[in-house]
């Protein structure tokens, strides 16, 4: 047994030193109150907190994750709430300028200080700082700071009401539980979301400080870094040969003279100096300073992604200067890389390969072609402020150790805080970055446009210099569904058109673009990219919408398809160039649902149960191909029903979890099959270079699109897609209409790998039908290579008897390394229906080996199918691989854990059980 790989010690990645600050006191310090005078409560309050987290710590209102808590607390969101301080610690003794500075507020808020006014907001992910002296000048007694948050619920009812204000075409706004999120820039899934509950809190979510600046003094609010090649622009691939341009500059709070500079120090982990200087091109506003530096490649070392070489990363202190003193200084960890979203049309070399005309959409990093492999990454909670950094370890550690090195941080929740950025730039992860917009058109008039500007500028600066950001996204899902439903339901009117591109290209475009060169922009998570690019006009983007040629492929899908009976059938699944979601539900484990639920809930037809599966039918136009009709709990259990034996067990909580089991086998299944069918797509026309699906994590317990449930727990999902996302695989491809049957290897090394393949048919019995077929393979770079051509109605053996067995190993190097490495797969090929095939007990044997730390699995009798290794409750540990296929001749197959978090002393071990799906059949 291993204990978590240790990460590098948790690095504070930003150091503010404000030299000449007199004082900056942390609001977090102060004694608050939370109080609601309608409901006559007064508690002691926290910040960073939220409203619902204070009166569960202090005993007013049960778990909210509990049971139905997501209805019954809605009392919570529809009121007004008052966090309230006395502001000790202040200098009121000289002649100081006082400054409140917010991180987050949400949301709607209105503030006031020793009993006076300083000011309302509206916006949770903006960064609020108000010059509060003349407030405090005035002040009689000890200075009370009162924070009163309105309900984002009733204020946005309020403001959709205004007359004269826009409205939408129907189902345009995608609707959970409650409506009117387009008209707040809040985290729009606080409304409920299909994968998630509705608490719309509210609360200071995030650090506070009062600073106190004498005449001459500086605070750093915000900086930026933008590490770039040299002649780079956004969304075009640079000259990995250029010296690298570093661009810096700082907000602050206070006044900077006209005479002061920049120097920056560049170092490495150890904090030796590698290089320093000072910036060049100095520039000042009243708020900020900036300048640039270049730097020549050779002393530094490049950053690059989990799987494709090592994280390198170095520290720059970038520091104002004025008359040889150092003024302000800040310190950020960074790396030097280029990721670059190519969407350049397909080249005439490119048609020569093979590759279909249209446009290139795939991510370079430091120039190469790679393939991301992934998920969707959502709200890790509904509570951001109890988002800990070790569940984030733990959650991001389960990324790469599932051979994932991207993750598309949807556009719905919140802009990720610093400490997750940080954690993937030690993993290796990328982190494809959306503004927070999504399933919805938006308000545009200008007070709106202003809010989303100041909001998007203040992210982009903050976290530019995060060598794991890869881009920014818009929002989610716009080109796809919100503006196709807006022109459907108004044809001819080009009015969605004009003000989706007034805000996506008029606004959210610039914010990257003038704060940062190293990252591309997008408007919307799914589209067909542009028609030009030309960096000379004002709004450097035109969009290509559906302006499209027959034949060509230009953009990445989305594709959610509730029919389960076609799941597997190829030809549902989109070609394109990459794939940035798809995904079916599937019900946590019973270990999660003891979490939430009472005993007797423990059931599918308990309506807690059923009332926390938020996929609601939809309705609208896309009800036949985005959401059928029946709930989510239908789909499920016809998916279940379709293709395995269903589970019939006299224990009514043994049959439940069995069920719960079911779901998770359908979806791993169906996921894995676009999985393998994406990435041979690499070495097909539409070469394919990427799959992220939906979802990463859960947010609660629930039944939702998640490979990992809310405590860290591994469904199957995410040992599947840990399979299929090694760098060499081998996969069947069956077009079970005709019967033709293909496997493929499939290789994202970026060089050739070569092997052999075996292939054997196996009785369900466990017995070898006939002798196996060994193919020799050699797979090139980002490529596949055909191993099998068949037909399955030409086989002289019925699928409902007998079960491909494939198995590869291949030898060849990982990226950036020389060392040779030996890869090895294996792949089941089997008839669509398990319910339908002659499954046999297995004969499992499970045991553990306390000296290695290890478990065995065998499976003495027969084949076994979805062999499962159960960890009880209470433990959170992942094992090396579960979900696969055993045959007796395999022998005993040797398990590794990774322990989390054991809070039993390893007595766990002992709860471990194995199953196969054979127990379906067992009552
Ligand atoms: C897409 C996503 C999410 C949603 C998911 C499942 O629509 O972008 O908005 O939660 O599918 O329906």
């Amino acid at each position: 047994m291993r204990p978590l790989h240790q990460l590098q010690t948790a690095t504070i990645a930003i150091f503010c030193t404000a030299a000449a600050a007199k004082r900056a006191i942390d609001l977090s310090t102060l004694e608050w109150t939370l109080s609601s005078p309608v409901y006559n409560i007064s508690v002691p309050g926290r910040v960073p907190s939220q409203v619902h987290l204070d009166l569960y710590r202090e005993g007013i209102i049960p778990d909210p994750y509990f049971g139905l808590g997501d209805f019954e607390l809605r009392w919570v969101t529809l009121t007004n709430w008052t966090y309230n301080a006395k502001l000790d610690g202040l200098d009121t003794s000289t002649n100081l300028s006082t400054w409140l500075l917010f991180d987050g507020l949400d949301t709607f808020t209105s503030i006031e200080l020793c009993g006076e006014y300083v000011a309302s907001t509206n916006n949770q992910f903006r960064q609020y700082y108000f010059d509060v002296s003349s407030v405090l000048g005035s002040c009689s007694g000890p200075p009370n700071l009162s924070i009163n948050f309105g309900s984002a619920v009733n204020i946005t009812a309020d403001i959709a009401n205004e007359p004269g204000q826009e409205t939408w075409p129907d189902w345009v706004e995608g609707l959970f539980e409650f409506p009117n999120r387009q008209f707040v820039r809040k985290g729009q899934s606080d409304f409920g979301w299909d994968w998630g509950p509705a608490f719309a809190p509210a609360g200071i979510w995030k650090p506070a400080y009062a600073i106190q600046l004498p005449s001459a003094g500086i605070y750093i609010r915000n900086s930026l870094l933008d590490i770039y090649r040299q002649g780079q622009l956004n969304n075009l691939p640079p000259d990995q040969a250029a010296p690298w341009i570093l661009n810096a500059s700082l907000d602050i709070l206070g006044a900077i003279s006209s005479t002061a500079t920049l120097a920056i120090e560049i170092m490495d982990m150890s904090n030796n100096t590698i290089t320093s200087g000072d910036l060049q091109n100095i520039s000042t506003t009243s708020t900020s300073v900036g300048g640039s530096i270049t730097v020549e490649g050779e002393a530094c070392q490049l950053w690059w992604p989990a799987g494709l070489g090592p994280q390198n990363l170095y520290y720059f202190k970038i520091s104002l200067v004025d008359g040889g003193k150092t003024l302000a200084s800040v310190t950020k960890r960074s790396g030097f890389r280029t990721i670059v979203l190519n969407m350049t049309p397909i080249s005439t070399p490119q048609l020569s390969q093979g590759i279909a005309p249209g446009n290139n959409w795939h991510f370079e990093i430091n120039g190469h072609e790679f393939y991301a492999k992934g998920s969707n990454f959502i709200p890790p909670d509904a509570f951001w402020p109890r988002v800990t950094l070790a569940k984030m370890k733990q959650l991001f550690q389960s990324v790469v150790d599932g051979n994932q090195n991207m993750l598309r941080v949807w556009a719905s929740g919140a802009y990720s805080p610093d400490f997750l950025y940080d954690l993937a730039d030690e993993l290796g992860i990328l982190l494809w970055s959306e503004f927070e917009f999504g399933d919805a058109l938006y308000p545009v008039n200008p007070e709106f446009l202003d809010n989303c500007r100041e909001e998007a500028e203040y992210n982009v600066r903050r976290v530019n210099h995060h060598p794991s950001l890869a881009l920014w996204a818009g929002g989610n899902e716009l080109e796809n569904l919100e503006l196709p439903i807006a022109e459907g339901a108004d044809p001819g009117n080009g009015q969605w058109r004009k003000e989706y591109e007034q805000l996506f290209l008029g606004v959210l475009a610039p914010a990257v673009f003038q704060n940062s060169k190293s990252i591309s922009y997008i408007p919307s998570s799914t589209t067909n990219g542009y028609l030009e690019l030309n960096f000379s006009s004002p709004i450097p983007i035109i969009q290509r919408y559906d302006n499209v040629t027959a034949g060509s492929i230009y953009g990445d899908t989305d594709h959610y398809n509730y029919h389960s009976d076609v799941a597997f059938n190829l030809s549902s699944y989109p070609v394109g160039r990459f794939a940035n979601e798809f995904g079916f539900q599937s019900m946590p484990s019973l270990q999660t649902w003891q979490q939430a639920v009472l005993p007797e809930d423990l059931n599918f037809n308990s309506s807690t149960i059923i009332l926390r599966n938020h996929h609601y039918p939809a309705g609208g136009p896309f009800t036949d191909n985005f959401h059928n009709s029946s709930l989510g709990m239908g789909e499920m259990t016809i998916a279940a029903e379709l293709y395995y034996p269903v589970p019939n067990i006299a224990d009514s909580v043994a049959n439940f979890s069995a069920w719960c089991h079911t779901t998770q086998i359908f979806q791993a299944d169906f996921y894995r099959s676009q999985i393998s069918y994406y990435r041979r797509g690499s070495g097909f026309p539409e070469r394919q270079l990427g799959s992220l699906y939906w979802q990463l994590e859960d947010i609660w317990q629930a039944p939702t699109w998640a490979g990992v449930e809310y405590d860290g727990r591994w469904k199957v999902l995410h040992y599947v897609a840990k399979d299929i996302y090694q760098p060499v695989i081998i996969a069947s491809y069956w077009n079970y209409t005709t019967g033709d049957l293909t496997a493929y290897v499939t290789s994202d090394l970026w060089s050739t790998a070569s092997g052999s393949a075996t292939l054997t048919w196996y009785s369900y019995n466990g017995t070898i039908l006939a002798a196996p077929t060994t193919v020799p393979f050699t797979v090139g770079a980002l490529n596949t290579t055909q191993v099998l051509q068949t037909n399955t109605n030409a086989l002289p053996l019925s699928l409902k008897d007998a079960v491909l067995k494939m198995n590869i190993t291949a030898t060849g190097s990982l990226p950036n390394s020389n060392e040779v490495k030996i890869f090895k797969h294996e792949y089941y090929f089997h008839d669509l229906s398990l319910g339908q095939v002659n499954l046999q007990d297995p004969g499992l044997i499970l045991n553990y080996n306390s000296t290695t730390g290890n478990f065995t699995v065998e499976a003495a009798k027969a084949v076994a199918a979805w062999v499962w290794l159960d960890i009880p409750a209470g433990t959170l540990a992942n094992f090396d691989e579960n979900a696969f296929w055993l045959v007796p001749s395999d022998g005993k197959r040797e398990i590794g854990v990774t322990v989390k978090d054991d809070s039993i002393g390893g007595k766990w071990v002992k709860g471990v059980t194995v199953r196969s799906l054979w127990n379906n059949t067992l009552s």
